[in-house]
């Protein structure tokens, strides 16, 4: 039987052990894994290849056959790599050099031929792997820049394997590309694929420019490649695929009583919802005159605090008028988290009406915490959280809720079903799936969707509040205008982006 086998870097779950010995495995986060995943799940006769997130030098043979056993019930086939291997061609040549320059970040990036001879080694070692496992009939599906290597390695043994190759990330213009030392060889590597797939128009476009000048090939009308083998000829297709969710798996996932409890437990805190202990914006205000009574010896600047709460009292009025904002992002410097916090910051400085009544639920997962870079971008997103914090809280009201954990389906659809603006405002991104999760879960009822000009999904979602994520300005206007559309308007947006 004809089989499709996914290919990514890392399996869609993890292992862990439990207390009696045995393992189990639970599923991971990230994008790759939320588009992909439910594919795989419920399609039994489809496999997936990835790193097992194990080092095979740790564990005894017993140990690593029986996590073996126990990703292969699950079609999982996992490939060990050792901590070299993963320094090299993870977190290095995939991690520091292709992630920053595809991204269009290539201050960040490092060129550094160790960890290309471990990319290309891994990549080997994958190949090796699938050899003794692929049917010449299956069809063979690899993700991303992690295996761009890998069509080519397989395409030397199974001459008529079907081979496609996806990728989630932007692929960079030509200019940023050539940029890099090995951009050839991963050309080479990528045209050993049938099939060639990219967010966008304009990454096929980007990637076409970089095949024509570093391949010095013509590429025909309809986007294919001729790719010559001896005498025979193939064609490698490339297209645009723009990647979706899995629809009503959000839709469902928010009503389920978990995310409505969620979501009930927003609006108590934010006060859009009445809860136990009342603490009103009104008691808040009156104590802020007689503080200010108290205070009236300072200077002018200490008493800034009681005119926010009397201001915001006043303008807003007391009942109503609260309201959420939300953002579900992976912690990388390619998210634009900094940025987002500097137009909150502005809003409510701009727009102190917005004091007391917005509330910002910000769901922040670090990632990659041993890179300098990346510790240095949670510690920046920390202070700016406690900056703001400081600045504009009130006894009754703090306007960022920051958490730092990964959640699972259910509270993050209780998140997105909680916010009247999801703030999406990555500075470069493939696609951006918690836009499209976030209208998911929502299902064309009201909420607004500010969204990044510099991702995928703002090619599709053409009616979101679309702004250059760089516009501290811009991305404060919108936020502002998001918030006081009506729930008409915010409807006839939202249906727009519903399924047919
Ligand atoms: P990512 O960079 O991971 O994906 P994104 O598309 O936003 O980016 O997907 C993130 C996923 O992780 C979403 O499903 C989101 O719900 C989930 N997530 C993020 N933070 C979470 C948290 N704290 N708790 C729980 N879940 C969390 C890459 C590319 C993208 C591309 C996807 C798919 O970088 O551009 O859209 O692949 O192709």
């Amino acid at each position: 039987m004809a089989r499709l086998i996914i290919v990514s870097n890392r399996l869609p779950m993890s292992l862990h052990a439990k207390a009696d010995g045995t393992y189990a495995l639970s599923q991971n986060v990230g994008g790759l894994a939320t588009a992909i995943g439910p594919y795989h799940k419920s399609h039994h006769d489809c496999l997936w290849v990835g790193w097992s997130g194990i080092d095979p030098k740790t564990r005894s043979k017993e140990e690593i056959d029986k996590i073996s056993d126990e990703f292969v019930s699950n079609r999982c086939i996992p490939v060990f790599l050792d901590q070299a291997e993963i320094d090299g061609y993870y977190a290095g040549y995939s991690n520091d050099t292709l992630w920053p320059l595809f991204h269009d970040f290539a201050h960040e990036a490092k060129f550094d031929s160790s960890t290309w001879k471990v990319y290309q080694e891994v990549n080997q070692k994958f190949a090796d792997t699938m050899a003794d496992m692929v049917n010449p009939d299956d069809t063979v599906w690899i993700q991303d820049y992690h295996l761009m290597l890998l069509p080519a390695l397989l395409r030397a043994r199974f001459p008529k394997l079907k081979i496609g190759w996806f990728l989630h990330i932007p692929f960079p213009s030509p200019e940023i590309f050539h940029q890099l030392p090995n951009g050839k060889d991963l050309l080479e590597g990528l045209m050993g694929a049938d099939l060639l797939g990219f967010h966008t128009e304009d990454f096929c476009m980007n990637f076409l420019a970089s095949v024509r000048s570093l391949l010095h090939t013509e590429v025909d009308k309809d986007g294919r490649i001729p790719v010559q083998n001896g005498n025979s000829q193939r064609f490698v297709t490339v297209d645009a695929f723009p990647i979706g969710i899995d629809y009503g798996l959000y839709r469902r996932n928010a009503h389920s009583s978990l995310a409505q409890a969620m979501r009930h437990g927003i609006e108590a805190v934010s006060g859009k919802r009445t809860r136990r202990v009342s603490t009103s914006l009104t008691a808040e205000s009156e104590a802020a005159v007689e503080a200010g009574e108290t205070w009236s010896t300072y200077t002018e600047d200490d008493l800034s605090e009681v005119r926010l709460a009397q201001s915001a009292a006043a303008k807003r009025g007391t009942k109503g008028n609260k309201v959420v904002v939300v953002s579900v992002s992976r912690l990388d410097y390619t998210k634009g988290l900094p940025e987002r916090l500097r137009a909150f910051d502005l809003m409510l400085s701009r727009y102190p009406e917005w004091v007391g009544h917005v509330t910002y639920y910000l769901l922040a997962t670090p990632s990659r915490e041993d890179v300098e870079t990346y510790r240095q971008l949670k510690d920046q997103v920390d202070q700016l959280v406690g900056e703001i914090n400081g600045k504009y809280s009130l006894l009754s009201w703090t306007p960022i809720h920051y958490i730092t954990r990964s959640l699972p389906i259910k509270p993050v659809c209780g998140i997105y079903t909680a916010g009247d603006v999801a703030l999406v405002t990555p500075l470069r991104d493939g696609m951006n799936l918690v836009a499209k999760e976030y209208l998911a879960s929502r299902d064309g009822r009201d909420g607004a969707l500010v969204l990044s000009d510099e991702c995928g999904a703002a090619r599709e979602l053409t009616d979101a509040f679309i702004v250059n994520p760089y516009d501290t300005e811009a991305v404060c206007e919108a936020l502002h205008s998001a918030l006081e559309i009506g729930s008409g308007e915010a409807k006839r947006r939202n249906a727009e982006c519903r399924p047919a």
